[in-house]
């Protein structure tokens, strides 16, 4: 057993994927909140080399033909600017291992497995060490939006339904109330409160999203500091990973989300609430990383709207927190008892923090 994971059929799911050479080692990684995920160490006769694998949970993508058909569209376009290349505008693609069957995934009696070629030499963070490195991760994400601009958005399938939607999420929210199936809810009459009386927030991107004020664009999804992969020797962003969410949206889901976890002064989860709130130098580092990576192709209208963003991605997360708390802890991974109201908590305390800044955190856009 390894961190309660039995190891066999973790290596037997290994064993399927086609790598040379002979499975060393196999460690679980603790990343993210849905998938299952370990890092394997094979040795080959050119020495070492290491591999990553997902168990991917099929209880939250419930179809996961279409999230690799949607991860194998956008790694084949970035690709394909590659042209041959190793890197593009010194960005790498993550390399899908196929199955010794040639299939981009496995289904085997203990899930659905995917591989990637472990990138050397870079390194996640789970916490933002300085402004350079919140500016490089913006950059990033705003270059990886940039590039899908000219992707075929109907090429792409809406794997999680509605997911970047502000009211949909409030509306998941009310439903899990209305149910409340573990009687949690007179445990959290504040939060409740704080969703509800914000809930005309909600519906802002939407109706500008319906009126074309605003485009929709192919968007990251999940943009937290940890699926940047950074160098170890430059400190630059070189490699955008996780692309489970890469869907139509809109960018600033992606900026608000940036802001959200990178920028915050806290852990996600983080019990004393007094230690929440939003770093406003690393906010500016996002903001210029986000502005240069995505080139100008933000609209002033856009620009306008990232500081609002960042309250009402932080507000929707905080949704969906407490709506899985209320149900019963069904979508996110949980630890601790009151998880996902800790989350939740930190979410809202840190849109109240970003309403009381709302002036020091205005963007200004040039032109037109
Ligand atoms: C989930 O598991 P992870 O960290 O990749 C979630 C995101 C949330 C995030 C909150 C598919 O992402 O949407 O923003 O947790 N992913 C999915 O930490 O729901
Ligand atoms: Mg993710």
């Amino acid at each position: 057993m390894t961190d309660g994971f039995a190891l066999e059929p973790i290596q037997a799911a290994a064993n399927q994927f086609a790598i040379e050479g002979r499975l060393v080692s196999v460690q679980p990684l603790q990343r993210g909140h849905i998938h299952d995920t370990f890092v394997s160490t094979w040795s080959q006769h050119d020495g070492p080399r290491r591999y990553l694998h997902q168990r991917m949970n099929d209880k939250v993508f419930h179809d996961i033909p279409a999230v690799m058909h949607n991860i194998e569209m956008v790694s084949r376009h970035l690709r394909r600017k590659m042209a041959g290349a190793d890197t593009l505008d010194g960005f790498r693609v993550m390399d899908l291992v196929p199955t010794r069957e040639q299939r981009s995934y496995l289904v085997c009696d203990s899930g659905q497995w995917r591989t990637y070629s472990f990138i050397e030499g870079t390194t996640s963070q789970d916490h933002c060490k300085d402004p350079q490195q919140a500016f490089e991760a913006a950059r990033a994400f705003g270059w990886f939006q940039a590039q899908l601009a000219d992707l075929d958005a109907t090429s792409l399938r809406e794997t999680l339904p509605r997911f970047f939607s502000t009211p949909h999420r409030l509306q998941q929210f009310e439903d899990a109330l209305a149910e409340d199936p573990r009687n949690r809810a007179t445990g959290c009459v504040d939060e409740i409160r704080f969703a509800q009386t914000r809930h005309e927030m909600a519906f802002v991107i939407d109706d500008l999203l319906k009126r074309g004020e605003i485009p929709q664009r192919t968007v990251h999804g999940d943009t937290k500091l940890n699926n940047v992969l950074f160098c170890n020797t430059t400190d630059q962003a070189r490699c955008i990973v996780d692309l489970d969410t890469c869907m139509p949206g809109y960018a600033l889901y992606d900026f608000g989300d940036l802001v959200r976890f990178t920028a915050a002064t806290s852990d996600e989860d983080e019990q004393d609430l007094d230690k929440v709130g939003t770093d406003q130098t690393l906010y500016r580092a996002l903001v210029d990383g986000y502005l240069t990576g995505t080139g100008g192709t933000l609209s002033k209208r856009e620009i306008e709207l990232m500081p609002f963003a960042a309250r009402l991605v932080t507000y929707t997360i905080g949704l969906r927190f407490l709506a899985d708390h209320l149900a019963g802890d069904t979508y996110f991974k949980v630890h601790r008892d009151g998880h996902n109201l800790d989350r939740a908590r930190v979410q809202f305390r840190m849109v109240e923090r970003m309403e009381q800044e709302a002036e020091a955190m205005a963007v200004v856009a040039e032109g037109q």
